[in-house]
């Protein structure tokens, strides 16, 4: 099971040997940083093996950190404990993430009850489902200290990341936002620079729903209540990540990968609710009419994001629990944290990706692509220029749409070994015939793109071609050991003496 608060899951992180303490003073300004980036990459804690989807990568992470003592405030700091497969494995409760795939496929193609006793036994499922949706319950540990007057963002220990970083940035909070039209909740997780002990920027980019919602404020002409939330159930985390389609809350999911619907309580000073059971949580309002220079910040692109305007956050209340922990990350050039929030993400979402794209067999968004730079598929071809329609489908499939670089293989290929998928661009790739390039709207994080969330992309057919795909000469067959000699092999192995 996941755990209902931040303090349990650090408990069972240090149980299971996964969780390292540091008690000498350090300096949230770098300091932290530098170490949590040597951590994450180094060799992974415990001795659990990498998942086959990730041979190549998946050994490392290091442990999660918790600082004691760290200098200018008195609340303890964690870092990196979602940074490695088994901690996020531990965090969403389950044995391996094709688990939690399996469990939304079915949730996805359910069997469609057709007697009356079917129905009666697909009662408890339905009644599951209604059971994720989030509970507003009276009290909760977030709010055992409320400050309102007195309180002060730099009493947390917020962490400058990098050198060239403007400030000091609150990186692993969940951005609690509503919809006031609709009143549909929102949980992003956005960066949040500091500028004043009750004052910060907001940085959504305008792809995400927490802009869409700041947009629909501003029509009206109204301020924006807004929540950041750190801590709560251990899956929250991954919720606020999560790239869900706009209207499909993150709360629901949370709820569903927690077993049970997410416990909110209403804020104290903003008309919205929060996790009960959430570490800290700092109210405020948005004032749409009100921006401020925000960034550089060392972005996961592994470049500085530039500078820009941004909506200011004015703070009305920081809430919290009596001896709270403040969670955080860094992002950076990868692995980082954020690279197994992602393969999660890549592993969960293959059912729902096969419902819109049923071509695609897997995919795998590598570490060096930083998310949207490149993404392989693998396909069963069955038709010409099938690649191309698989490229524009995942142009066109939520968030993949930002990816730089589609590459697309065959089905014997594996996605998750870069070596096996370069080879077949080599091999198999003409440049002038198998290359589509197209315009589309690009991760703003894309410094090389020549306008801010537009440019070219790129798709690489890497199939064997075949008639009607352009001019295409014999093609010869890829050389594979016959599997009798294989096996034959794999049984005379301790004999060779090799
Ligand atoms: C560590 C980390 C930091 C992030 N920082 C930002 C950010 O500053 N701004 C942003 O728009 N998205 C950021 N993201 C990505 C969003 O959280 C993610 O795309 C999410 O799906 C957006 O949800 P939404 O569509 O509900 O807004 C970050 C993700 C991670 C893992
Ligand atoms: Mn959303």
């Amino acid at each position: 099971m996941p755990f209902s608060d931040l303090r349990s899951f650090v408990e069972e992180l240090d149980r299971r040997g996964q969780l390292r303490r540091v008690t000498v003073p350090v300096d949230p300004i770098l300091e932290i940083a530098e170490i949590a980036d040597r951590v994450s990459k180094s060799q992974a804690a415990g001795n659990a093996p990498p998942p086959p989807t990730d041979p190549v990568h998946g050994g490392r992470g290091g442990s999660a950190l918790l600082f004691d003592n760290v200098k200018g405030s008195n609340i303890p700091l964690a870092i990196n404990l979602y940074g490695s497969y088994e901690r996020m494995r531990i965090a969403l409760g389950c044995e391996t993430f094709e688990t939690l795939a399996d469990r939304i496929e079915a949730l996805l193609r359910p069997e469609l009850p057709t007697t009356l006793m079917d129905k009666i036994r697909k009662l408890p499922d339905l009644a599951r489902l209604a059971g994720f949706a989030p509970k507003v319950v009276r009290n909760g540990i977030c709010q055992q200290v409320v400050r309102t007057d007195d309180a002060n963002l730099f009493d947390l220990p917020v962490i400058q990341c990098w050198p060239g970083d403007a400030g000091r940035y609150i990186t692993f909070a969940g951005i609690y936002t509503k919809d006031p039209d609709s009143g549909d909740r929102n949980v992003g997780m956005y960066r949040v620079q500091l500028f004043e002990p009750r004052m910060t920027a907001m940085h959504w980019h305008m792809h995400h729903d927490g802009a869409r919602h700041h947009r629909r404020y501003a029509a009206r002409g109204e301020k924006m209540p807004l929540a950041i939330v750190l801590g709560g159930n251990s899956v929250l985390p991954y919720a606020a990540t999560c790239p869900l389609p706009p209207d499909v809350s993150e709360l629901l999911l949370a709820g569903f990968l927690n077993g049970t619907g997410i416990e909110l309580v209403p804020c104290r000073t903003i008309p919205l609710e929060v996790p009960a059971n959430a570490e800290i949580v700092i109210e405020g309002y948005v004032d749409p009419k009100e921006k401020i220079r925000e960034g550089p910040f060392g972005d996961h692109t592994g470049f500085y994001s530039l500078a820009d305007d941004y909506p200011v956050f004015r703070v009305t209340a920081i809430t919290h629990r009596r001896d709270p922990i403040y969670p955080t990350t860094i992002v950076g050039k990868p692995p980082q944290e954020d690279y197994y929030l992602g393969k999660a993400t890549e592993r969960i979402f293959l059912p729902l990706l096969r419902t819109l794209i049923p071509d695609v067999i897997d995919y795998s968004l590598p570490m060096f692509g930083a998310f949207h730079n490149c993404v392989f598929v693998k396909l069963r071809k069955e038709y010409p220029l099938q690649a191309r329609k698989v490229m524009s489908a995942i142009w066109g499939a939520g968030q993949m749409a930002f990816a730089k670089l589609i590459i697309v293989v065959d089905e014997h290929v594996n996605v998750h070994d870069e070596q096996d998928v370069l080879f077949h661009v080599g091999a198999n790739w003409d440049p002038r015939r198998d290359t589509m390039i197209v315009d589309g709207p690009m991760d703003i994080l894309d410094h090389a793109a020549p306008f801010c969330g537009a440019g070219g992309k790129m798709g690489i057919d890497a199939t064997r071609k075949i008639p009607g795909e352009g001019v295409v000469r014999e093609w010869p067959d890829e050389i594979e050991m016959s599997p009798q000699i294989k096996a034959l092999v794999d049984g005379r192995w301790k004999e060779y003496g090799l």
